[in-house]
């Protein structure tokens, strides 16, 4: 049963989302087994129970307060138009709610007018149409709404897209991106509790260290003593490296943050002035 004095997280069941929510959750520290009935989950180590639950339910759980936090796609909050308050972006669970038309269509937005476009996002299709001003047709459809053209229900489609490979396997193109989303940390607005709300903040922290750390990567590596000034242009953010001496006395190491986003390229540079035996590994929490 869930208890009052836990706080409870509303995290998805079964679907693109839960993977990697479950992940995060393990690696913040949350110490928890799925039970048979995967409706709720209590971790052994905190006062935490997460709540599985259909994605579309969690804003409204949120803000409604039967769970504290929740784990939801942004898209969903903005669909339901929830009032709860926004901590973190996760970083997964990418993807666009855009509209896709039939590939032959030469296409201006205002050739929406008039249209029957299906969708499983009403309110956010109708949002966008009425700040553009165009009157069309919402069709609401739960599921495979990428078909619809092809079945003459609809001229055109508002659905999420990721790779893309939907749309282009109905014979659709993407015309407009509507909403970008991915994965977020949400809480409820009104929390009294102090002791949840520690939580809250605890989880918090513990979140962005793990965030922080997909990031970067920790790079050891060998080089002549003289390329140090090169290595520290080449790695950047790098102002005081660890440096290490080596038997070798013209030799050093080099041990080093590097920003993901830039590694390859940094590597090869690093190569370029001499480093060897460069060794590479994940970096699991960062904290500042
Ligand atoms: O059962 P429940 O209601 O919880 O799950 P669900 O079936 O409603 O949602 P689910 O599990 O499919 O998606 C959960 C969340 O994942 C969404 O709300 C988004 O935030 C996120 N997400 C990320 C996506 C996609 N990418 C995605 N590509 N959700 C759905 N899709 C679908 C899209 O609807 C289309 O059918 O994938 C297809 C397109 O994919 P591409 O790769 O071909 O473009
Ligand atoms: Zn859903």
């Amino acid at each position: 049963m869930l208890k009052d004095n836990n706080l409870k997280i509303a995290v998805q069941k079964s679907g693109r989302l839960t993977d990697q929510t479950l992940k995060l959750l393990k690696q913040i520290g949350l110490d928890f087994e799925l039970s048979s009935s995967k409706l709720f989950a209590k971790c052994q180590n905190m006062d935490i129970e997460l709540l599985f639950v259909r994605d579309d339910d969690i804003p409204e759980y949120v803000q409604d307060g039967v769970c504290e936090l929740g784990i939801v796609g942004e898209n969903i909050l903005y669909e339901k138009g929830a009032k709860v308050k926004s901590l973190e972006r996760l970083g997964y669970g990418k993807c666009n709610l855009s509209i896709g038309v039939p590939k032959k269509s030469k296409f201006k937005i205002k050739e929406l007018e008039g249209q029957r476009i299906a969708t499983s996002y009403p309110n956010s299709l109708k949002k966008f149409l009425r700040k553009n001003k165009i009157n069309a047709q919402v069709i609401e459809i739960n599921g495979a709404v990428e078909i619809t053209p092809a079945l003459n229900i609809a001229d055109s489609i508002c659905d999420l897209v990721s790779s893309g490979i939907t749309m282009r396997q109905n014979g659709l193109k993407i015309v407009e991106t509507i909403f970008e989303s991915q994965s977020i940390l949400v809480q409820n607005k009104n929390i009294e509790s102090q002791a949840k709300q520690d939580l809250i903040e605890k989880i918090l922290m513990r979140i962005r260290g793990v965030l922080k750390a997909k990031k970067t990567k920790y790079v050891m590596l060998n080089a002549p003593k003289n390329a140090l000034p090169k290595i520290q242009k080449i790695i950047p953010g790098l102002k005081s490296p660890t440096v290490i001496p080596l038997s070798d006395p013209e030799m050093i190491a080099v041990h080093s943050v590097v920003p993901t986003e830039v590694f390859w390229e940094v590597i090869e540079k690093l190569k370029a002035v001499g480093a060897t035996g460069i060794l590479v590994s994940p970096i699991e929490q960062m904290f500042e």
